[in-house]
């Protein structure tokens, strides 16, 4: 052996060890950047044959970001360091840059393409100049390169053909935000998966790497923007002290494409400006909030904007002075607007004294402002009436606000499905409501239409995803839920792509492309949030969950003094029945949606049974269409859920040898609680509600083996998220 070739031996013997070796351990940390060698020589070389070398185009930061992910990828995935060549390549190779970096051997290849996209957007496409292949990524922006870089790396870790590629590609949504629901003590409220990733006392000296890698991660997935702190807002962060912080991360940030934002508290003028008001409407208010921009602008200036929670479950707002949110949120918006700044005015309301159903607060306090708002304003909507339930019917102010941009607002962090111990994927129920039909006459009028702004042409669009994401060395408490914020950040890319699509990218991207692990593990994925529906909430069944921290069940919740934070209020089980009657003979929450829309709610006959007990309060011995009594229809569904989670504990721990044994070994233990707690589902809420019903469990119900005294004494003070 040359000594060449033997050094060369060596270098792939030591690869190929690491590569086993890291089978063993896998902290998840990479997330979907797994980048694993490619399983097949042949596959890897067919790759190799067109990317012989890489050129990149353009000496911006956001440019070394994508080459540098290039060198990584590729070398993980391929075995091979990959060199950049700065001159046109005379071998096959892999180009990228914008538009204007494009030689003009080149640029005349992507005329008509430049024109499909938009600023954000990537055209990948083959071609063949003086013989040699060239694989082009480009677009009008480098993050679009950037954007293109992480959609090529996707088809290798998926293991599909790159030969012929010719991609055009933009995202649909312009704002693509993740909310951190973190409070300046590193406490996240609802947050599962350790502390806050923001650690403010170190900053602005101390740059952790995590900052980097989330960005990075986000990047990958097209995620671009990021508001780092808690709806439940604090002033402070909008002190000096505090913008030199952000700024630092908003520094880190930029090249990766991704904006922040910070939320605003309504009250920041009295808090931290000294100034008696807060009213909206106040000269000295005004010109507060002006300054406050100005200094934010001259720190970070693409400062993102604000996102605004007011006169919502305490917190100050417009409503304190005699004020309303359009007065609140276009002084806020004039703030801004000179530095091209956005506000995000959140739409979760529900009056302290009202005697409504809390269901329709939201469209009746925001209806009538249709069209009021500036257009630097985005209202940010929750995907149901009440609160991110595991299942809610859409928002009806989706159908009623067509003058006015909504923003739609999903819960990554499952503060109602489990916290992060339920392996629950949540782009089935996101892209169940984006693809629900605000309208049904004129077909087509779907959430994913109103927010992408083709319904009622608008240019402002967005989607939030309230983050997962803390300091556990996995990001999400449990590798599983890492999916969840990469199929929000796909699904704000593009609305209308398929869960089964996403879950696919992702498992391949995180696991493995064996099919006899991508097809059980997807199956499971699927079915994982009707499960949890399931051995929750069944049938339209809602918010019943344990009080305050609202980890585990809790049907008989009745102690808090406003009525709709108990769970006897949305469920109203009685003697004769269960369920809220927001029909025209109840609240008539149904006269919120479009009359045809409306028509179906509102008929017991046509409400789909997944909103059976949403919309109607029905008689415990209801014939459902399966023809079971409402009573064991009910209880045979908690066990349907029950089963489900228990088939996937099964085929988990059927898949040992397709995965590195530390995650292999977390998910079954996590799955092991599932199974335990929705167990605990099923039988206290069955034992709950069968006080009302007074019937027998049907065959087929396993008997509970504690009784409902037990079930009610737990308590859990130290549950995570509730502070
Ligand atoms: C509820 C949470 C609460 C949030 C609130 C919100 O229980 O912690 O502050 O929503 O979205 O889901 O503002």
């Amino acid at each position: 052996m040359k000594k060449l070739d033997f050094i060369k031996y060596c270098f792939v013997s030591l690869f190929l060890l690491l590569s086993v070796l890291n089978t063993y351990a896998n902290d998840g940390y990479k997330l979907w950047l797994q980048y694993r060698l490619i399983e097949g020589e042949g596959l890897r070389e067919s790759y190799r044959s067109n990317i012989q070398e890489l050129v990149p185009l353009g000496d911006s930061k956001t440019i070394e970001i994508a080459l540098n992910e290039l060198q990584v990828g590729l070398k993980g995935m391929l075995g091979q360091e990959y060199l950049s060549v700065e001159r046109e390549s005379i071998k096959n190779s892999l180009v990228f840059g914008r538009k204007e970096n494009l030689p003009q051997t080149i640029i005349g290849f992507f005329d008509k393409g430049y024109h499909q996209i938009n600023q954000e957007g990537f055209i990948i496409r083959s071609i063949t100049v003086k013989g040699k292949k060239q694989l082009v990524i480009t677009g009008k922006t480098d993050v679009g390169v950037l954007y293109g870089v992480h959609h090529f790396l996707r088809l290798l870790q998926t293991n599909q053909a790159i030969g012929k590629l010719n991609i055009v590609d933009s995202p649909k949504l312009k704002v693509r935000v993740l909310n951190h629901w973190d409070n300046l003590d590193r406490t996240v409220e609802r947050g599962y998966s350790g502390g806050s990733i923001w650690d403010w006392h170190r900053l602005p000296d101390f740059i952790d790497q995590r900052y980097i890698d989330y960005a990075r991660a986000n990047a990958s997935i097209g995620i671009n923007g990021t508001v780092l702190t808690n709806v439940n807002a604090n002033a402070l962060i909008l002190t000096p002290q505090y913008i030199e912080k952000v700024k630092v991360l908003a520094d880190v940030f930029r090249p990766y494409g991704i904006k922040v934002y910070l939320t605003a508290r309504f009250s920041a003028p009295i808090e931290i400006g000294g100034l008696k008001t807060a009213d909206p409407l106040d000269a000295e208010v005004i010109s507060w909030w002006k300054g406050k921009a100005a200094r934010i602008y001259a720190e970070i200036p693409d400062f993102g904007g604000f996102l605004v929670k007011a006169n919502s479950e305490g917190q100050p707002g417009p409503q304190n002075y005699g004020r309303n949110h359009v007065d609140g949120a276009n002084m806020l918006a004039d703030a801004v607007a000179p530095f091209g700044g956005i506000i995000m005015w959140r739409a979760f309301v529900y009056a302290e004294n009202s005697s409504d159903d809390r269901a329709k607060e939201a469209y009746s306090e925001f209806v009538p402002y249709d069209g009021q708002f500036k257009d630097n304003v985005l209202v940010q909507v929750k995907n149901g009436p009440i609160d991110f339930q595991p299942r809610e019917p859409f928002h009806p102010m989706f159908g009623a606000m067509p003058k006015t941009p909504l923003m739609i607002e999903f819960q990554i962090t499952q503060e109602y499905l489990g916290c992060s111990t339920h392996s629950v994927f949540l782009s089935t129920l996101f892209e169940e409501v984006l693809a629900s039909d605000t309208d049904r006459k004129c077909k087509g009028s779907t959430v994913a239409k109103v927010i992408d702004g083709s319904l009622s042409n608008k240019k402002l669009t967005g989607m939030a995803g309230v983050s997962n994401i803390g300091t556990d060395r996995n990001w999400t408490g449990n590798v599983f839920l890492q999916a969840n914020w990469y199929s929000f950040g796909r699904l704000a890319w593009n609305p209308y792509m398929k869960s089964a699509d996403i879950a696919d990218e992702w498992i391949r991207a995180t696991f493995s492309n064996d099919k006899a692990f991508v097809q059980p593990v997807k199956a499971f994925m699927l079915q994982s949030r009707e499960a949890t529906v399931n051995y929750m909430t069944p049938l339209g069944l809602h918010h019943i969950m344990a009080a305050g921290h609202h980890y585990g069940p809790g049907p008989w919740v009745d102690i808090f003094e406003r009525a709709e934070w108990n769970s006897v209020y949305f469920h109203k089980a009685d003697t004769l029945g269960v369920g809220f009657d927001r029909s025209t003979t109840g609240s008539n929450a149904v006269g919120q949606y479009a009359p045809e829309v409306a028509r179906m709610f509102n008929d017991i006959n046509t409400c789909p049974e997944e909103y059976l007990l949403w919309f109607h309060h029905v008689p415990w011995n209801y014939r459902l269409k399966n023809g079971q009594s409402l009573w064991n229809g009910m209880a045979l569904k908690y066990q349907e859920g029950v089963d489900t989670v228990a088939a996937m504990v099964k085929t988990w721990s059927s898949l040992e040898g397709y995965v590195d044994s530390q995650r292999f070994n977390e998910m079954n233990m996590l799955l092991d609680i599932q199974y335990k707690e929705a167990k605990w589902w099923r039988d206290s809420c069955l034992l709950y509600f069968q006080r009302f019903s007074k019937m027998e469990l049907p065959e087929g119900v396993e008997k509970p083996t504690r009784t409902l005294e037990y079930f009610q004494s737990l308590e859990f003070p130290f549950a995570p998220g509730h502070h």
